[in-house]
C-alpha cells in the first residue's frame, strides 16, 4: 500500500502529495512492473557495449551518422528505463469518472515512457531517412510528426481531469502517428529503392509499422485506456516491444551498414538538393 504525504488547503480540506518515494514503493511492491524495467536496462547495456564494437572500423560520414542514430536509441532507453525504475518518472494518478480505474485508488502511470519517446523515435526516425537517402523536408516531417506523436500521448496519459480530454489527445497523437506512418510506407520506401538500399530498409520498415502499431493497441487495451490490462502487463507490453523495435531494429541496421558501407557512403546527402 502506497502511503501518500497529506498537505492542507486554503479551504481546509487534505490533498494527498505523492512523492518520488511512493512511486518508488508501488514499483519495488510490484514484480512484473520492476522487472519490465530491469530486463530493459540490462539489454539496452549490452546493446551499448555490442554497438559501439559493431561501429568501430566505420570510416564515411555518412555511414558514421547512421550509427550514432542507432546508438542512441538503447542510450536513452537506458536513461529512460533508470528514471522509471527510480520512481522519477513514474507518477500516481487518480483516473476521471468513467475510466475503468476511477475511484480504486491511486493508479501507477510510468510517463516518463511516453517523455523520453520523444528523444528515441527520431533518433530510429533519422537512422531509416538517412538509410534510404531522403531529403531534408521529409526527414524533418517525419520528426517533427512523431515528436507531436509522443507529447500528445504524454498529455492523454497524464490528463486526470476528463477522460474525453484523454481519448481526444490519443486521437491527436494517433493523426501525428498515420503521417510518419504514411512518410515510412509511401515516401521512403520510393527513396530507398532509388538509394540501393531497398531490401533492408524493407525489412526494417515493415519492422517498425508493424510493432509501432503495437504501440497505441497497448495504450487503448492496457491501464492508461480501457484497462482490459493490468498496469504490470501494460508495462511488459510496451518493454517486450522496445525489445523488438529498438535493440532488434537498430542491430540488424548496424549490421547491414556494417557490411554494405560503400552503398551508404553514395547516398545523396541529406541536406543537398533543391526540395
Ligand atoms: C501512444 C498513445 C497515443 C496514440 C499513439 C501512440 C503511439 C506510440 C508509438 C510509440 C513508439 C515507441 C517506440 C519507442 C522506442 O523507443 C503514444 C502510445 C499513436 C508508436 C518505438
Amino acid at each position: 500500500m502506497v502511503l501518500a504525504t497529506v498537505f492542507d488547503t486554503a479551504a481546509g480540506s487534505t490533498v494527498p502529495l505523492q512523492t518520488q518515494g511512493d512511486a518508488l514503493q508501488a514499483i519495488q511492491d510490484s514484480f512484473l512492473l520492476s522487472s519490465s524495467f530491469w530486463a530493459n536496462i540490462a539489454l539496452a547495456g549490452v546493446s551499448i557495449l555490442l554497438f559501439v564494437y559493431m561501429g568501430r572500423n566505420l570510416s564515411s560520414s555518412r555511414a558514421k551518422l547512421i550509427w550514432v542514430a542507432a546508438l542512441l536509441v538503447p542510450l536513452v532507453s537506458i536513461s529512460s528505463y533508470s528514471s522509471l525504475v527510480s520512481g522519477l518518472t513514474v507518477g500516481l494518478l487518480q483516473m476521471p469518472a468513467g475510466h475503468p480505474l476511477a475511484g480504486t485508488g491511486e493508479v501507477v502511470s510510468p510517463w516518463g515512457r511516453y517523455l523520453t519517446w520523444t528523444f528515441s523515435t527520431p533518433a530510429i526516425l533519422a537512422a531509416l531517412g538517412l538509410l534510404a537517402g531522403t531529403d531534408f523536408t521529409k526527414l524533418f516531417t517525419a520528426i517533427t510528426m512523431d515528436i507531436g506523436m509522443c507529447v500528445t500521448g504524454l498529455a492523454a496519459a497524464l490528463t486526470t481531469s476528463s477522460l474525453l480530454i484523454r481519448w481526444v489527445f490519443f486521437g491527436i497523437s494517433t493523426a501525428f502517428f498515420l503521417v510518419v506512418v504514411y512518410i515510412l510506407l509511401a515516401e521512403w520506401s520510393e527513396d530507398a529503392a532509388r538509394a540501393n538500399t531497398g531490401e533492408i530498409f524493407d525489412t526494417l520498415r515493415n519492422l517498425t509499422v508493424v510493432l509501432w502499431f503495437g504501440y497505441p493497441v497497448l495504450w487503448a487495451l492496457g491501464s492508461e485506456g480501457l484497462a482490459v490490462l493490468g498496469v504490470g502487463v501494460t508495462s511488459w507490453g510496451y518493454s517486450g516491444l522496445d525489445i523488438i523495435a529498438k535493440y532488434a531494429f537498430a542491430f540488424l541496421l548496424l549490421r547491414w551498414v556494417a557490411n554494405n558501407e560503400n552503398v551508404v557512403a553514395s547516398n545523396p546527402s541529406v541536406f543537398g538538393g533543391d526540395d
